[in-house]
This record gives C-alpha cells, structure tokens and sequence, in this order.
C-alpha cells in the first residue's frame, strides 16, 4: 500500500503557511497507524513554484519552503524506523527554466547546456505546431531572443522540455538518481515519462489531431525504451529493493507490457488513468469533457481487462485520485452529507480488494472533499487559471462552463490542506495557507475521525489490516468478476488455496440487488460500512462488504 503525501498541504510545522518535511515527521505516527508500506513525496526539490514543484531548480536541493537536506535525513530515518519506504517524485521530462542549465542554454547557442533542451532554429521559420498543456496561449514553443531560437514546454513556459537524446543530460539525470539513491530512498515515481523521447523530425500534426494521437506527436518514441532499460543498467541494478512507478496514462493499453514486463527490464509498474476518464477528466481538446458517473459497467469492464492483462506477468497499480485530479468521494461516491461516510468507505472497499498496488491519496483517509472555487481568482493551479484565460478569449459561455466544470474537476480540490483538527487552518499551519482549508474542516478532521470508531478513517484502517492479514487472497488471488452487466453493483471473488472472498459494492445511491448465484449460506462477514449486513445480495445505498465464502 503507498499513501500519496502532497508536502505543500499536509502539515507546516514553522507558520510559512507551507506544508514541510519537518511536518511530516511529526506526523510519521499517524502514518504508519494506516498500515502502508511506503510513501510517494510529491516533489520536494528547490523549485520557483510555477507548477508547485514540478518545476526543478535544483534537483539535489530541497526546496527552502520545506526545510534542508537535515530535515530531510531526519524524515527518512523516521520513515525507516517504521518500516515505510519512500518514493521520489521523479521529473525527467523538463526542468524549472531557472534551473543553471537552462539560464546556460538560453544564453548562447554555444553553451555546452544548450544541447540538454530542444530548441527550433529561428532560421528554420516558425515551428511546427505543438500545444502547452499549461501554456497562457497553449503554445509549446517559445522564443528566445538570445538564441534567436524557440525552446519546447509541453507544459508551462517555466518547464522547458528536456533533451533526452543528449547522453550528457541523461547522464545527469542518472547522477541525481544515484544522490538519492545513496541516500536511502526507496524507489522513483516517473513523472511524465512517455514524454522524454519525442520525435524530433517535429512533423506536422494533422488539422484532425484528435487525443488518441497524442502519443505519436508528444511522446512515447521507441527510445523511451532505450533510455528506461539505460536507467537500469547505469543506476536501479546497481541497488536492490528499488521499486519504480511511471506514470503512464497516455501510454495505449496494448503497449503497456512494453513497459513493465519484467523481462525487459524498464518498469516495475505503471498506473493508467481509465477510470478517471470515464468518469470525468479534463482533455487536451480545450474545454471539452466527458463525465460519466454513472457507468459502473465501464469501470467494471476496465478493472477486469487490467486484471487479465497482469494475470501471468507485470504488476498492475490501482488508484482512485491523486494531486492532478479531484477528490474520490466527490468524484466516484456522494460528498453530500447522507453519503459522504458510506460511499468514501466503498471506494475503500474497492481499492484495497484490487490486485494492485493500491494508491491511497492524503486526505482521502478521512473523506476530504471539493472545496469546488466559485472565482476564477481563487485557483492557484496554473492549468486551471491559464485555460481559463484561453477560453476566455474565446467566449465567455466556454469560461464559465469551464468555471463550473473545475468546480468538480480542478486539481486544487485534492490539494486544499490537510484537516488534522478544529482549530484554525485546520491544524494546518500557524501562519497564512498558501491554499485555503476546506470550509467543512470543523466535522470533517482527523482528531474527530479517532475519536469515532465508526469513521472512514478507523475503516480505512481495518481494510488495512485485512488487506495485509488476508494478503495471499486480498493481494496476490485470482479475481473474477460476478454479475458483471449489473449497471449498479461491482461484485467480483478474490480467491487462493481453496479459499475464496467476496467483495459486493453498490457504487449508486438507491438499493441494489445483485444476481450472483452464490450460496451465501456459509458466508462470513469480514467487514461492511452498515450495521447488521446480510449476505443475500441487496445492498443499501452505497452499501460495501467483504465475506469469506
Ligand atoms: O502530470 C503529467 C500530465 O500529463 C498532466 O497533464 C496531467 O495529466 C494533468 O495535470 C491532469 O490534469 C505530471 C504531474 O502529475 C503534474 O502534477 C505536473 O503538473 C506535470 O506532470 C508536469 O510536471
């Protein structure tokens, strides 16, 4: 099990109103009383801040909001004493532009830095067109007049893309791996690394480019194959117990075991992003969505086809929602008061009966919900703000549908800080949060959540429990799904040595009744979110429960 920690909103220990590393020690109790195994640190490396720390400065520093490299070596060493690995966030794709290579590379064409970036020659007329996911005007290429070159940001014009084909800069980037390493880390989450290798004969994109493309013309070149299995060879073989994690969710569904088939020495895991874009998901079209929160029938099919993708070989990772996306009661269950309890322990339900990693996201351990912004100048995401903006320019019927859109789907919802008590800020901070806190935190906190046993923290904690005491079932068994048209309930078995359980969830907010032909006559109640569960296949609103067969 990894827990997903987003350090700017979990805890500030010295009142700048950002999150830090002090803080997360001082909350290293707490964190192992969840059961994970390891944490995912969103990036923590000296940053200007443009997309909250995905923008490197300097990747053997820590960023000065968060403490010092001593802060650090004390929270890994509190980490260890628990028996909780740590993952890095890892951004290979591009760099801060305040980063000293970039000021390097923008200086002269003939600065030994300027080869680490991708830069398209004035001379050569204006570039073929590439979108900026976060760019004010969606442009990826910017000019540099000192260079009288443009440089490629797929992301925002802070992050210029990094040049992989450079054996220098890959050099580098395996240098910083091994600083980390060194230092006790435990594993890398890859952030957007389909992106590393481009095709860099640039062709044009079609006038019909549609999102299915977007692997051809962004990323995911045969050679991030090459550059994986070099990462290896230079740096992971060279240490034991490394775990890696890309994230991939613009890699196609037939390509995948490309990547974590353990024969060809790339990955151990990736996570993809289905769920999420069946059930509402901002896409690169501007201001186009698609939410559909009602196809548990989809979601069924998805999770089955992964399963069997990783039935002989790979290893598959489940997750629910994380920094880039909105919160999981609100988004999968019913945030509103009748429901949020019940369906927030659902989710938990699903998520740690997968055979999966299981990815639990801060703040969803205690049922945090949308802040849902009304204005546009309450977002801090540059991703919201700037298409916003974009859309603006377009009409102001498209930015307001948007408005209303990121109300539910915007990446600040799940960033909003961490609600540890009832007093102000939450227990967050001291100071001013760089974020505000979720206007609900005075009933929806963790001291409340311990105090109550029937919350979805205690619960959270006792699937846990079950997920590691039953793990030769609940992590490694056969899963098979049951009654799989039923456009209301999820059921599936999870089964080994001869013994088999059964997990029933209703994702809708009515009662259900499922067709199982199961004989529920030696069931056993394991766990469930309702008082007095039968097993006889109706399940109330949002109903989950777990029986050994
Ligand atoms: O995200 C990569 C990515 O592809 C994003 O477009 C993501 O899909 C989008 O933000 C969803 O709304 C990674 C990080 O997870 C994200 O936080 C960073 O902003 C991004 O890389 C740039 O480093």
């Amino acid at each position: 099990m990894v827990y997903q920690l987003y350090p700017r909103s979990f805890q500030d220990s010295d009142g700048d109103g950002v999150g830090d590393l002090n803080g997360i020690t001082q909350r290293l109790d707490y964190l192992q009383s969840l059961g994970i195994d390891a944490i995912w640190l969103n990036p923590i490396c000296a940053s200007p801040n443009d997309d909250n720390g995905y923008d490197i400065s300097d990747y053997r520093a820590i960023m000065k909001e968060m403490g010092t490299m001593q802060d650090f070596d004390a929270l890994l060493a509190g980490m260890k004493k628990r028996n909780i690995k740590l993952i890095m966030d890892l951004v290979l794709n591009h760099s801060s532009d305040e980063h000293d290579w970039f000021k390097g590379a923008k200086s002269s064409r003939d600065n030994k830095y300027y080869n680490y970036y991708h830069w398209w020659p004035a001379e050569k007329g204006t570039p073929p067109k590439r979108y900026s996911l976060f760019d004010e005007e969606a442009n990826a290429w910017r000019y540099n007049s000192a260079t009288k070159s443009y440089y490629l940001h797929y992301f925002s014009r802070k992050q210029p893309d990094l040049n992989w084909e450079n054996p220098a800069l890959r050099n580098e980037m395996y240098a910083i791996m091994k600083f980390w390493l060194d230092k006790g880390v435990s594993g890398f989450r890859l952030d957007a690394f389909p992106f590393m290798a481009k095709d860099t004969s640039w062709p044009a994109m079609p006038a019909d480019f549609t999102n299915d493309q977007f692997v051809r013309y962004y990323g995911a070149d045969k050679k991030v194959h090459d550059y994986l299995k070099e990462m290896n060879e230079k740096v992971l073989d060279k240490y034991t117990d490394v775990y890696t994690v890309g994230e991939g969710g613009v890699i196609p569904f037939s390509k995948v075991m490309d990547y974590v088939n353990e024969d060809n020495h790339e990955l151990n895991t990736l996570y993809h992003d289905e769920i999420g874009n069946i059930w509402g998901r901002d896409s690169l079209d501007l201001g186009e969505y698609k939410t559909d929160r009602k196809n548990v029938t989809g979601v069924k099919q998805i999770v089955s086809k992964w399963d069997e993708k990783f039935r002989n070989k790979g290893w598959n990772t489940v997750y629910l929602t994380n920094h880039d996306q909105s919160r999981a009661v609100s988004r999968y269950g019913n945030d509103s008061p009748a429901y949020r309890i019940p369906s927030a322990k659902m989710l938990y339900t699903f998520l740690l009966t997968q055979r999966a990693v299981p990815y639990i996201y801060n703040g969803d351990e205690i049922g945090m919900t949308n802040i849902r912004f009304k204005n546009i100048e309450q977002y801090n995401d540059l991703q919201t703000r700037n298409r916003y903006y974009i859309l603006l320019k377009e009409s102001k019927e498209k930015a307001e549908a948007y408005l209303l859109n990121q109300q539910e789907l915007s990446r600040d919802n799940s960033r909003t800080p961490m609600q540890w008590n009832n007093s102000a800020n939450a227990g967050f901070t001291g100071g001013n949060p760089w974020l505000p806190v979720n206007p609900n935190y005075p009933e929806v906190n963790v001291e409340a959540a311990e105090k109550d046993k029937n919350s979805i923290l205690n619960y959270v904690r006792q699937m846990s429990r079950l997920r590691h005491d039953r793990k030769d079932i609940l992590v490694y068994g056969k899963y098979s799904l049951l009654d799989g048209a039923n456009p209301d309930v999820f059921v599936y078995t999870r089964e080994s040595g001869g013994k088999k359980l059964l997990v029933l969830l209703n994702f809708h907010g009515t009662n259900a009744v499922t067709n199982t032909g199961i004989d529920f006559s030696k069931a056993k109640l394991l766990i469930s979110n309702y008082e007095n569960t039968v097993a006889d296949g109706h399940l109330r609103p949002y109903e989950a429960a777990v029986f050994e067969l």
